[in-house]
């Protein structure tokens, strides 16, 4: 958390519902819990929250919560709930299950898109997209994802001209029903979105993929705080997923693919400054399998420091043959 400008972004994790009170001069952005029982966004205790169905029964239930150093500005319009500062917006939505995603996405997404165009945050930088059933089929007989990603990408095709890229984002399972998406956006220009050498830009994927390509870039850097925000990143290079049924060298290769994207050499192309994988806080590994779990934690063990805030989550992840997906923060070092 950085504490020399006027409207200052935190992020922290705490165990359980995060009903504790903020220190003195924080202000509740928004609240995201992860918990077995799914909790329908609405305004809680002064701030947007959330709480999303990705817990297996005995994990801790933990809650992420934004915050800020200025007082905030609570609203709800439709589905959408939200908060701001004057810099930073925070907004939570559920959309219920449906035979078909695409035409409720795509609304969603526009509403979001107006709502941050409305209030001046028009620069994204980071989306959370948690899918129920993900990789089942729908009631066409589209697997859940790929329809999903054609209602946002429809967004995406006709947001509002203040709105530029793709930012970072997760499009993951959930354990629960229904969509769940949240994300933070800021009113400051500064906003850097980021590509990877060795991944093609997901919004470029082929259409075997799927009607229309996932809308995200592979990280997200924001200033005036200088984070820099990973996106769920998985064992694909190029567009192909590789090692298909091997977790070991999947976890292997989405190290190799992070590593790339926040090196020297990658990020020297858009004036920033490399950093290691490391130093990423906040690090969520979503594994598909639940035997893959202490694997999974020996492996980041090895990669990440002790202090480092990792959460395993046993989730679907959206392509069938991707055994794990990692994201992260790299806060300005
Ligand atoms: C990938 O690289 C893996 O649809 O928002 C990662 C991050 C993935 C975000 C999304 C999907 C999404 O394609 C999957």
């Amino acid at each position: 958390m950085r504490m020399d400008g006027e409207q200052t972004l935190g992020y922290t994790i705490e165990q359980g519902a995060g009903l504790k009170d903020l220190p003195p001069g924080r202000f509740a952005l928004g609240r995201v819990g992860f918990s077995e029982e799914a909790v329908e966004p609405g305004l809680w205790n002064g701030a947007p929250h959330v709480s999303v169905p990705m817990l297996s029964p005995g994990d801790e239930p933990f809650t992420e919560i934004w915050s800020t150093s200025a007082p905030v500005t609570t609203g709800s319009r439709g589905d959408l709930f939200y908060a701001h500062d004057g810099e930073h917006l925070f907004c939570c939505v559920y959309v219920p299950p449906a035979p078909t995603y695409r035409e409720r996405v795509r609304s969603v997404y526009a509403e979001v898109f107006e709502l941050l165009e409305e209030l001046d945050y028009p620069h994204v930088f980071r989306i959370w997209n948690m899918i129920g059933d993900i990789n089942q089929a729908n009631g066409r007989g589209m697997e859940v994802y790929k329809d999903f990603c054609l209602g946002r990408a429809e967004a995406f095709e006709s947001r509002p001209g203040t709105i530029e890229g793709m930012p970072a984002a997760t499009g993951i399972g959930s354990r629960g029903e229904g969509v769940n998406l949240h994300l933070v956006a800021g009113r400051s220009p500064g906003v850097v979105h980021i590509d990877n050498p060795r991944q093609i830009p997901a919004y470029e994927y082929p259409r075997r993929y799927g009607p229309k390509s996932p809308s995200f870039s592979r990280a997200t850097r924001r200033e005036p705080d200088g984070t820099l925000y990973i996106s769920g990143t998985a064992s694909i290079i190029g567009h192909d997923t590789v090692h298909i049924g091997d977790f070991e060298r999947q976890l292997e290769e989405t190290f190799r693919n992070i590593t790339a994207l926040i090196d020297g050499e990658n990020l020297g192309r858009y004036g920033i400054t490399g950093h290691q994988i490391k130093d990423l806080d906040s690090v969520k590994v979503y594994v598909r399998h639940d035997r893959d779990l202490p694997t999974a934690k020996a492996m980041c063990a090895e990669v990440f420091q002790g202090h480092t805030d990792i959460r395993y989550l046993n989730v679907d992840i959206c392509r069938s043959e991707l055994l794990v997906e990692v994201e992260g923060i790299l806060p300005r070092t």
